[in-house]
């Protein structure tokens, strides 16, 4: 094997930057133009058009670019998807193929040369490849080869516990459901997702207090709801369908009130893509208040309007809190009154950068409304206290009775298409007792019951050398998880590392002493079994199931749908099968009746799912019902603002998405709506700080992380100077990953720490 090094991060080089002016808007031609630019050259025209007429109809597939849900009813062309959905459909409908050609001439270390961009737009993978020990060049494998190497690496483990199976969100339920079988019946709960990196703050923090780790709301709330707060979060990039919902509160009286370090232009203005007579103006305001917070001064702010809505009931009784809701509904408001008492608005004012006159206003918003709608994502569940930002928005709710009734309720935004639904397939390393016992009942075996590694304990049972097998349901595991050097060796520690892939990336490169590479279906794509043509179901943002079909033909003839992979798998591992695999996925209906035999909600689950727009998945906060929670009661809670303390010199830095990635996939190298073109990396930074550092705009700086008397570097960074709060500092992932500290963690959910970061900045 060569002895050069195999990069774990992308290359330093930069790519050129161009700086345009920040757009006064979002959506509008610009965006549509980028939309349809990126479809036509990654697919050509025809087939470009038929993708794009089938994304979100009722008999087309689930876009795979987020979890925002789709109208019930009714479905517009050019409506039902956004300019990044189109991109996302296009990375995937790509002309490019990754062939054993491709890996013959191209070794890993070669490759991990590449640019993450560069190494996405090399194609859609056509064959099952093995990386064999010693060796530099994947070569060809047989399906059968790959899943026997599996099952004998599998087999020859010390524990089942010494496997890892990772799960990204975009695989269907069926697929999901099969997969976290396979595991349990295995032996472990193993189960870590791309949910411990992203929402698992919510779903931590809603299921204490209103016993459903779920969102409440529906589309429909958004036409109701008077006050929506969107805060930590930018849909104008991740969630751009999100804009016409907001569209519509306001359409009909409501108010938008925009919680954000940065003045993120989607949230600020906003063009309706449907109106093509609209697209050449200047477009709607969307946000009526934003208050530019600094990044993790969420909880002293909300503590900051919790205390004067007291102060407000002290003064005029009945007028702010609702005492009915309170009293029927909820549990431990005492405590909570009281533990408010312990702050002043003078310690915690410093830590939000804001004035007390724009957060008093925001507080008046508050109480002149009762149907509230919050609205959140990464900007708030990715901190030390991530889970006592959305308690807090939850004790806000609360107080003011604002949830289980129409226009009013919790948010969480979800990212990746079903990754929602995964969670209630039972992708998770904490699986609920009941829920363990009906896989029991229903497939005959012992499930495994000591909670698994969730993404951070799975990278350091590999660093530590005791897991030995990683396998990765879709994602890319390197380049999305926190300390990229530390994550780089555990991975390399295994015996195996496997991935179910579509496209190329980083985790195909940084290996284990043997890799495979086993190449699936997109959703956009045919998946022909046994009995014939199949569709898959996905689960939205908000509870409600649907199919979804693809239209076009496989990439390659060699792929196989993620359920045969996993009942390949499976047949391979177990000597005695007790579950017929290979008959499971003969008909998807099979494995959607096994699936209403074990989960709750799913009942006639192959009649309701074929309805138009599908059906919702039971909701308890929904319905205004809050047993589920250990007091039987909606919890108040008593939570921590930040303890972090920045030293002079020091600032907080979050890792962020640009417009033009999804995740760890990069689409191209602009940040239009950020004013940045052909360049990812670069640091934003405040003026005055950039001043006090000496620094001039687009100087090069290196960005030093510090954690617990440890230091991390990231090389080669361009200065922005750009509206964010003083001590804060933007940049983006996955360039930024390599300073995420791996014990640097939220409290109770485990998600690392992405948004707050503590650097220093050196000029380079
Ligand atoms: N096009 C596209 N769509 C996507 C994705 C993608 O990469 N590209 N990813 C998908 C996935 S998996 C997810 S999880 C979502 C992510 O969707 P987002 O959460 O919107 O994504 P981020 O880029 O992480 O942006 C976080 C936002 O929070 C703000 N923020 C950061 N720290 C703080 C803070 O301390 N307080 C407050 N109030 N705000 C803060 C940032 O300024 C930024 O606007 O999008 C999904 N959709
Ligand atoms: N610093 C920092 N790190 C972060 C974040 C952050 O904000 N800051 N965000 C975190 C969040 S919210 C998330 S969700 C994670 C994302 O973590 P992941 O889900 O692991 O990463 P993705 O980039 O979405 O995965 C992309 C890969 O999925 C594969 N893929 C695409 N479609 C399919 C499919 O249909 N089937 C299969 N089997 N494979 C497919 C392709 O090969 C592609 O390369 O990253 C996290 N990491
Ligand atoms: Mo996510």
């Amino acid at each position: 094997m060569s002895d050069k090094k195999i990069h774990a991060q992308p290359p330093e080089d930069l790519t050129g930057i161009k700086l345009i002016d920040i757009p006064k808007k979002a959506v509008g031609t610009k965006a549509i133009k980028s939309a349809l630019n990126h479809v036509f050259s990654e697919t050509g025209v025809s087939k470009g058009i038929s993708l794009l007429q089938n994304i979100n109809q009722i008999n087309g597939f689930d876009c795979p670019g987020c979890a925002w849900p789709d109208p019930d009813e009714k479905r517009a062309f050019l409506a039902e998807y956004c300019e990044n959905g189109a991109k996302a459909v296009a990375e995937e409908a790509t002309k490019n193929r990754v062939s054993p050609l491709f890996f013959a001439t191209h070794s890993v270390q070669e490759m991990s040369e590449w640019s993450d961009f560069k190494i996405g737009k090399s194609g859609r993978i056509t064959h099952p490849m093995i990386l064999r020990e010693g060796s530099d060049n994947y070569e060809e494998v047989s399906w059968q080869d790959a899943f026997n190497l599996i099952g004998k690496e599998l087999n020859i483990l010390n524990s089942p516990n010494d496997g890892i199976f990772y799960t990204s969100g975009r695989t269907s339920n069926e697929a999901a459901f099969l997969y976290q079988l396979f595991v349990r019946q295995f032996g472990t709960n193993n189960l870590p997702d791309c949910s411990n990196m992203c929402h698992e703050s919510s779903g931590s923090a809603l299921s204490e207090t209103l016993g459903i780790g779920k969102g409440s709301v529906t589309l429909d709330d958004f036409n109701h709801a008077d006050l929506v707060i969107v805060i930590g979060q930018n849909p104008g990039t991740n969630h751009p369908r999100m804009l016409t919902a907001l569209k519509d509160t306001k359409k009909n009286g409501g108010k938008i009130m925009t919680i954000n370090p940065l003045p993120e232009v989607g949230l600020m203005n906003y063009v309706d893509p449907q109106n093509p007579l609209k697209w050449l103006g200047s477009g709607d305001k969307l946000t009526d208040l934003f208050l530019q917070v600094k990044i993790n001064g969420d909880v002293a702010l909300l503590k900051i309007i919790l205390k004067l809505m007291k102060e407000k009931e002290d003064e005029q009784p009945n007028t702010v809190f609702n005492h009915q809701f309170i009293k029927e509904k909820t549990h431990g408001i005492d405590q909570f009154l009281n533990e408010l008492d312990n702050y002043t608005i003078d310690e915690l004012l410093p830590q939000t950068g804001l004035t007390i006159e724009s957060i008093k206003e925001a507080t008046e918003l508050i109480i002149n409304n009762d149907k509230i709608i919050i609205c959140w994502a990464m900007g708030l569940t990715q901190h030390k206290n991530a889970v006592d930002n959305i308690r807090e928005l939850v004790n806000l709710l609360l107080l003011k009775g604002s949830i289980g009734k129409k226009g009013a309720g919790t948010c969480p935004v979800r990212g990746h298409s079903n990754v929602q639904g995964d969670r209630t397939m039972g992708i998770w390393e904490k699986p609920k007792d009941s829920f363990l016992d009906n896989l029991e009942k229903e497939f005959s075996f012992n499930a495994p019951r000591k909670h698994g590694y969730d993404v951070v304990a799975a990278i350091e049972a590999m660093h530590n050398k005791k897991a030995k097998v990683f396998i990765g349901m879709g994602g890319n595991f390197i380049s999305a998880t926190p300390d990229t050097e530390y994550t780089a060796e555990a991975l390399r520690n295994c015996d195996l590392t496997v991935h179910v892939s579509t496209k190329l990336n980083r985790s195909h490169l940084v290996h284990g002493k043997q890799a495979l590479i086993l190449p699936c279906l997109g959703r956009s794509e045919k998946d022909i079994q046994e009995s014939g043509e199949q569709f898959v179901s996905v689960e939205n943002s908000m509870g409600v199931v649907h199919k979804s079909s693809g239209h076009l033909s496989p990439a390659s003839t060699k792929l196989l749908s993620e359920p045969a992979i996993v009942a390949g798998i499976a047949e391979a591992t177990f000597t005695n099968p007790t579950i017929k695999w290979n008959s499971l996925i003969t008909n998807y209906d099979l494995i959607r009746n096994k699936i209403e035999a074990t989960i709750p909600g799913f009942d006639n689950y192959n009649q309701r799912v074929r309805k138009k727009g599908g059906f919702y998945l039971p909701n308890n906060a929904r319905e205004n019902n809050y047993s589920p929670t250990l007091t039987g009661k909606a919890n108040f809670t008593t939570n921590l603002p930040s303890d972090i303390s920045l030293e002079n010199n020091q600032y907080m830095l979050m890792t962020i998405r640009t417009h033009d990635q999804y995740n760890t996939t990069i689409y191209g190298l602009n940040d239009r709506y950020r004013g940045i073109l052909n360049e990812r990396r670069v640091v934003f930074m405040n003026p005055d700080d950039m001043k006090s550092q000496g620094l001039a705009k687009l100087d090069r700086v290196n960005l030093i992380s510090h954690f617990q008397g440890e230091k991390r570097i990231a090389n080669g960074f361009l200065v922005i100077p750009y509206s964010i709060p003083k001590q804060c500092t933007a940049t983006y992932f996955p360039e930024a990953n390599v300073l995420v500290p791996i014990q640097s963690k939220a409290r109770i959910s485990h998600t690392p720490a992405s948004k707050t970061v503590i650097i220093t900045v050196e000029k380079s």
